[in-house]
């Protein structure tokens, strides 16, 4: 046993590479690990209490909330805003941004996508938790403004996710490595399951809803020609892999490598993740674990917020392979 690592441990650990911090970030990537487990809970009960199904409201994304989502919302700002340790919050599901109480002592900004995936949730299919976190710019807490939120992606301190899936796994990175944690629940730990996790530079998975085919545009169709057709030298055709929820292809494609696009379409010309709560963290951990993340044409930690329910195009995954469909996106592949 005494090789095992929890996630609190770990974290801590973490801090020798900010000799000036405080441990404010450590328990914040704490309390996150903590609102993460109490969604945990729901998630695998999901079936045995009545809290599956549509409330009937639509979020600000128009799209249909589920309760499950709203729940995960609510646990997220009241376990990890009751600390005072986050001065103002961001969450998909909500319009504008969060003020917790107690703000006025804490230094961070934390956005997040309380329930990713959420049309798997009842069909028993992975979900997932993204956040993303940022020191606020100014000195003064109860002026923290949504332009301490509207932080350029290379700016976070902090980013993760947790997969709600056959185990519950939490990777995090505070920009000094990726590293995984798998839930313990006999503990109630996540204990340290991947350290220092690196992607491959190409993979074999090419994850895209190809559903939408007749939406794309020119370069993308020719390089889900390109992907398919035989050519052993370059390990194509590649194989599909699409689960609908992002954070738990991405998390596939991490380890085993491969490439996560979700282009810009007739529907959603800007495409349809979110810039602030599933895009920049994910590029931050991919870029930490070796990979590349785009919109195409921009480093997505590049891109300048402007609003917080802001869209982008994501290419996301192994190096060469993120390349070459960007290559198809702009042209210079024919
Ligand atoms: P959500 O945050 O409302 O769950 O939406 C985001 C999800 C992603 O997890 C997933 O990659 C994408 O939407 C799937 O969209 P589509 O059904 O258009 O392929
Ligand atoms: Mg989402």
């Amino acid at each position: 046993m005494s090789n095992l690592i929890t996630i609190e441990r770990h974290i801590l650990e973490q801090q020798k590479f900010f000799p000036e911090a405080s441990g404010e970030l450590t328990d914040l990537l704490n309390d996150v690990a903590f609102a993460a487990k109490l969604v945990r809970r729901e998630v695998v009960r999901a079936g045995l209490v009545d809290i599956l199904g549509f409330t009937g409201n639509i979020n600000v994304q128009g799209e249909e909330v589920k309760k499950l989502d709203l729940f995960a919302n609510e646990k997220i700002i009241s376990a990890i805003g009751q600390h005072g340790r986050f001065a103002i919050m961001g969450s998909e599901e909500n319009e504008g941004i969060i003020i917790p109480p107690k703000n006025e002592t804490g230094n961070y900004a934390l956005l997040f996508d309380p329930l990713d995936g959420s049309s798997n949730i009842d069909v028993n299919v992975s979900v997932g938790t993204i956040f993303s976190i940022y020191k606020l710019k100014g000195d003064d807490p109860c002026k923290a403004s949504i332009s301490d939120c509207l932080q350029h992606g290379y700016e976070q301190v902090a980013a993760g996710y947790v997969i709600y899936g056959s185990s519950v796994v939490m990777v995090y990175t505070t920009g000094h490595g990726v590293h995984g944690f798998t839930y313990d629940p006999t503990i109630g730990e996540f204990l340290l399951s991947h350290e220092n996790i690196t992607t491959p530079k190409s993979g074999k998975y090419y994850s895209i809803n190809e559903g939408s085919y007749a939406q794309f545009n020119e370069g993308t169709k020719k390089y889900l020609d390109y992907i398919k057709e035989e050519d052993p030298a370059t390990g194509r055709p590649y194989s599909t892999r699409y689960i609908g929820s992002l954070v738990a292809d991405f998390h596939r494609n991490l380890l085993t490598g491969g490439v996560f696009v979700y282009p810009p379409t007739t529907k959603h010309l800007n495409g349809k993740l979110r810039l602030m709560y599933e895009a920049n963290p994910l590029a931050f951990i991919c870029e930490q674990a070796g990979g590349r993340a785009t919109n195409g044409r921009t480093r997505i930690l590049d891109i300048q917020p402007t609003e917080l329910h802001q869209r982008t195009p994501l290419y996301i995954g192994s190096v060469d392979d993120v390349i070459i469909a960007e290559e198809f996106e702009q042209g210079i592949r024919p």
